[in-house]
C-alpha cells in the first residue's frame, strides 16, 4: 500500500475546486478536497510543493502518522491553508483505505449510529414573500429543517441568497476582484424577527428554523437578536459574533436561550477547546475540508460529546461533493450528530464528481460503496479550467469595512 503519487487537480465546474488524488503502487486512488474558497492556489501550491512530494514511498495505511508527520513535521501549525492540506491528504487515505478494504468509510470508523443523516437546506428571497414561496418548496421535498435568509430592507445586497441563475443558494466567489456589499446593523436587527415571525406564522413550528448572522454583530447586540428570537423556537443562529472573541459567547449566553452555532471558519481543535470546554455554544459547524480531514474532526467531534455539544458541520457549495461525501460518513457515526448543512452543487459539479450520496426525506446517506463513493472524471474537470475569483466584502454605510 506504499503511495506512488499524489497529484492536484484544480477545476471550475460552476465554481472552483481542488481536489488531491493520491494513487498506490497498487493502482488504488483516493480523494480529497482541498478547496479554500477564494484562496484556492495557496493551498494547490502548499500541496504541490511541499506535501505531494513527502508523501511518496509511505505506507498509505499510516493515516494517524501521516497526519501527525503533516501537522508536527511542518512546524509552522494551523491555519486555513495548512489544515486544508492535510485534509485531503487524511480523506484521500480513508477512501483508499474503504478502496482496499472493501468497506465504507462510515463502517471503518465504527458503523452507522443512525440510519440517515438530518440535514438543513437553504431557502432565501429578495422579499419575505419570496423566501415563503422557498421555505415552501424545502418543506414539500420533505426537508426536517431550513435555513432562512432574506433580502435586509434598505441594504442593496445582502448575505446568503439565492444567486441570480443558479437556481439555488451557493457562496459568491464569482468576481475578478472582490465586490462591496453594504451593512448596517440596526436595519438587520429590526428586520429578522419579522422574517422569523412571518416563517413561523405560515409554516408553523414543526420543522427546525436556522439563520445564519455571518460574523456581523457585537456580542451585546447579538444578545438581542437572540432574545427577540426567542418566541420563534430556532435551532440556531448562527456566527453571531466573529469567533476571535470567544468570551462574546458568554455575553451572548448570558441574556438568550437561543441556541448558538460557531466554527465553519475554525481550522482545529484548539479553536474550538474553549467554547466547547465552557459549554458557550450549542453547536460545533467545524468541517472535514478546513480542519485537517475525517482524523482530527472526530477528536473535535468526540471533545464536544463530552461538552454536550452537538455537531453541525459547515456544507457550502464552496466546500467539494469530496468533502460533503467525508461529512456524510462521520456524522452517520458519532454520538452527538446533530445536523448537516447541504447547500447542493451547481450542475457542472455532477460531471466532475459522480457521487453515490442519496436523500429521502429530509435525510441523507452516504451509501456503502468502498470508500468515501465519490469518483473525479479528469477529463470533465480538465473542460472546466480555474478561474480566478474572490468573495465579497463588507462596508458599513459610511464607507469602513464590516466583516462579510
Ligand atoms: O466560502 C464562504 C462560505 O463557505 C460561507 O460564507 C458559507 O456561511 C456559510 C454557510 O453557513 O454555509
Ligand atoms: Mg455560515
Amino acid at each position: 500500500m506504499k503511495i506512488a503519487s499524489a497529484d492536484v487537480i484544480v477545476t471550475c465546474p460552476g465554481r472552483n475546486y481542488v481536489t488531491l488524488k493520491i494513487t498506490t503502487e497498487d493502482g488504488v486512488t483516493g480523494i480529497g478536497d482541498a478547496t479554500l474558497n477564494g484562496r484556492e492556489l495557496s493551498v494547490v501550491s502548499y500541496l504541490r510543493d511541499h506535501v505531494c512530494p513527502l508523501l511518496v514511498g509511505r505506507d498509505a495505511g499510516r493515516i494517524n502518522d501521516i497526519w501527525q508527520y503533516l501537522y508536527r513535521g511542518a512546524y509552522w501549525r494551523r491555519g486555513p491553508v495548512t489544515m486544508t492540506a492535510i485534509a485531503a491528504v487524511d480523506c484521500a487515505l480513508w477512501d483508499i483505505l474503504g478502496k482496499v478494504t472493501g468497506q465504507p468509510v462510515h463502517r471503518l470508523l465504527g458503523g452507522a449510529a443512525r440510519d440517515g443523516v438530518m440535514i438543513y437546506g437553504h431557502a432565501s428571497g429578495g422579499t419575505i414573500d419570496e423566501l415563503l414561496d422557498d421555505v415552501a418548496g424545502y418543506l414539500d421535498q420533505g426537508y426536517k429543517a431550513v435555513r432562512v435568509q432574506a433580502a435586509v430592507p434598505g441594504l442593496d445586497s445582502t448575505y446568503g441568497l439565492h444567486h441570480p441563475g443558479t437556481g439555488h443558494t451557493y457562496e459568491p466567489a464569482d468576481a475578478a476582484m472582490p465586490s462591496d456589499n453594504a451593512w448596517h446593523t440596526p436595519y438587520y436587527l429590526d428586520f429578522a424577527p419579522k422574517m422569523m415571525k412571518a416563517v413561523r406564522d405560515r409554516f408553523g413550528y414543526d420543522f427546525h428554523l436556522l439563520h445564519d448572522v455571518h460574523h456581523r454583530l457585537s456580542p451585546l447586540e447579538a444578545a438581542q437578536l437572540g432574545k427577540s428570537l426567542e418566541p420563534y423556537r430556532m435551532f440556531w443562529i448562527e456566527d453571531a459574533t466573529p469567533a476571535e472573541d470567544q468570551e462574546a459567547f458568554r455575553t451572548i449566553r448570558q441574556h438568550t436561550t437561543t441556541p448558538l452555532a460557531v466554527g465553519e471558519v475554525f481550522n482545529s481543535i484548539w479553536d474550538c477547546q474553549y467554547l466547547i470546554g465552557n459549554r458557550l455554544i450549542d453547536y460545533i459547524r467545524t468541517s472535514v475540508s478546513h480542519t485537517g480531514g475525517i482524523t482530527h474532526l472526530r477528536k473535535i467531534f468526540d471533545l464536544a460529546d463530552l461538552h454536550g455539544v452537538r455537531t453541525g458541520s459547515h456544507g457550502a457549495g464552496d466546500l467539494s461533493p469530496v468533502s460533503f461525501a467525508a461529512a456524510l460518513h462521520l456524522d452517520l457515526t458519532v454520538p452527538n450528530f446533530g445536523i448537516q448543512e447541504y447547500m447542493g452543487h451547481l450542475d457542472p459539479a455532477g460531471e466532475v464528481f459522480k457521487t453515490s450520496y442519496t436523500f429521502e426525506d429530509g435525510y441523507m446517506h452516504p451509501g456503502d460503496a468502498p470508500g468515501l463513493g465519490v469518483e473525479i472524471d479528469e477529463e470533465a474537470a480538465a473542460r472546466y479550467p480555474y478561474e480566478p475569483r474572490y468573495l465579497p466584502v463588507n462596508r458599513r454605510l459610511d464607507g469602513s469595512m464590516h466583516d462579510w
